[in-house]
């Protein structure tokens, strides 16, 4: 591991990260996390580029999508625009997820005379072949400049996952307290979970296997509660309640299920509904790790490639997440997974999986506990950097 070696007295380096958005929340929920982390436990200097106002202001309220300057929880907030560029250059320029730095950037590092730590911060990947590329250098076809890739991982030899220092302990003092939790429903505007029920928060992509789990909740003999965020499986639970036009607040009822449109959640309170429900559905990147800090069983629909190259991602982590589980149990979650990405041969099977939710639950907090042990992301990072600064 390489060592921070920065002291009081040397002055702290500056950092710029650009974000753009491909699509959806993940690639600016990511950077956000990023750098406030930054901010909070590093004291860095912090200014964050974003060509989306709008998606940030979805899971950060403060955000005033009009302004191109502003300042959020100590992160400077810029708008990435021409108008917006002409900036002296960080010493640490963080490029996420490939998004390009612009030309004119790129320039004014090479003039800027100083030393510039420069990452390619790339998707995160439970692949074997990602510790074997992390780190490695890109020089410049034609500056004198060289970037770096930083990947994201589960083992040792990547650049680790993002979570915040106290994360595990607000999250195990939240799931231990009852008034902590009655206190964040009635903020939502919902009753706290009956005895014997459960409660689901289900963010996806469009997903017709939401029809099936639907059916099944709707016939079980426990009583569920799904909380979607607006926006998601709107086809399917206008297919499922025959409701023309679902909006936030509908609650819809049928058998035992009950389906309640939530608004988007600002970044730490959709965190809490992962840690205070009983089952979690994730999506994407974001949501996925923040489900396993939850240490609740959870399933991840991948965000989905051209020719199906998500499913080698989808079955490196599943051999990682089931390593350590009863092989019954794995014989249940892994085609759970699959149909729920639309790979298996039939729907998923809820009432099969749910029998082992004592194993799932046992396992979800062994599963935290034991990824916690390693170095957080943000820390490698600013280790990794200040390095290439020196
Ligand atoms: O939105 P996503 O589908 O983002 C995806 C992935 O990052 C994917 O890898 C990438 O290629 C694609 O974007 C472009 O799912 P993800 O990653 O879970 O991001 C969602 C973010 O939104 C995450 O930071 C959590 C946040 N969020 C809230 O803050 N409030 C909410 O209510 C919800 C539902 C999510």
């Amino acid at each position: 591991m390489e060592q921070e070696t920065s002291t009081s007295d040397t002055p702290r380096p500056s950092w710029d990260i650009f974000s753009a958005v491909v699509d959806n929340y993940g690639d600016i929920g990511v950077c956000w996390r990023l750098a406030r982390q930054l901010v909070a436990e590093h004291d860095l200097k912090v200014r964050l580029w974003t060509d989306d106002l709008i998606s940030f202001q979805k899971i950060n309220p403060e955000i005033d999508s009009l302004l191109p300057v502003q300042v959020s929880r100590g992160v400077e907030i810029r708008q990435w625009a021409e108008s917006n560029l002409a900036v002296e250059p960080a010493d640490v320029v963080i490029e996420a997820f490939a998004c390009e730095l612009p030309a004119a950037y790129v320039a004014a590092m090479t003039k800027s005379g100083r030393r510039h730590a420069w990452i390619n911060l790339e998707y995160l990947s439970a692949e074997g072949w990602v510790d074997s590329h992390h780190g490695l250098p890109s020089p410049h076809p034609r500056l004198p400049l060289i970037k770096y890739f930083f990947f994201p991982g589960f083992s040792p030899g990547t650049g680790g996952v993002l979570v915040e220092k106290n994360c595990l302990e607000q999250r195990a003092l939240f799931q231990a307290d009852i008034q902590l939790r009655t206190a964040f429903w009635q903020k939502l505007g919902i009753l706290a979970p009956e005895k014997n029920e459960v409660r689901i928060s289900l963010f996806c992509y469009g997903n017709n296997s939401a029809l099936s789990l639907f059916s099944d909740w709707a016939k079980g003999t426990t009583p569920v509660t799904c909380l979607i965020p607006d926006g998601v499986a709107m086809t399917q639970i206008t297919t499922f309640f025959g409701a023309p036009h679902p909006v936030e607040g509908n609650l819809f009822k049928k058998g035992r299920l009950m389906v309640r449109i939530l608004p988007f959640l600002e970044q730490d309170n959709y965190d809490q509904l992962l840690w205070a429900c009983n089952f979690n559905f994730v999506r994407g990147e974001d949501s996925f790790i923040r489900a396993q800090w939850a240490a609740r069983p959870m399933v991840w629909q991948i965000y989905p490639q051209e020719a199906g190259a998500h499913w080698p991602k989808l079955r490196a982590f599943l051999d990682r997440y089931c390593a350590d589980l009863p092989h019954a149990t794995t014989a249940v979650l892994t085609p759970f997974f699959e149909a729920w990405n639309g790979g298996g041969a039939g729907a998923p099977d809820w009432e099969g999986l749910w029998r082992h939710r004592v194993t799932l639950e046992k396992h979800a907090q062994e599963w935290a506990n034991r990824l916690i042990k390693k170095e957080d992301l943000t820390t490698n990072l600013v280790n990794f950097c200040n390095n290439k600064l020196k």
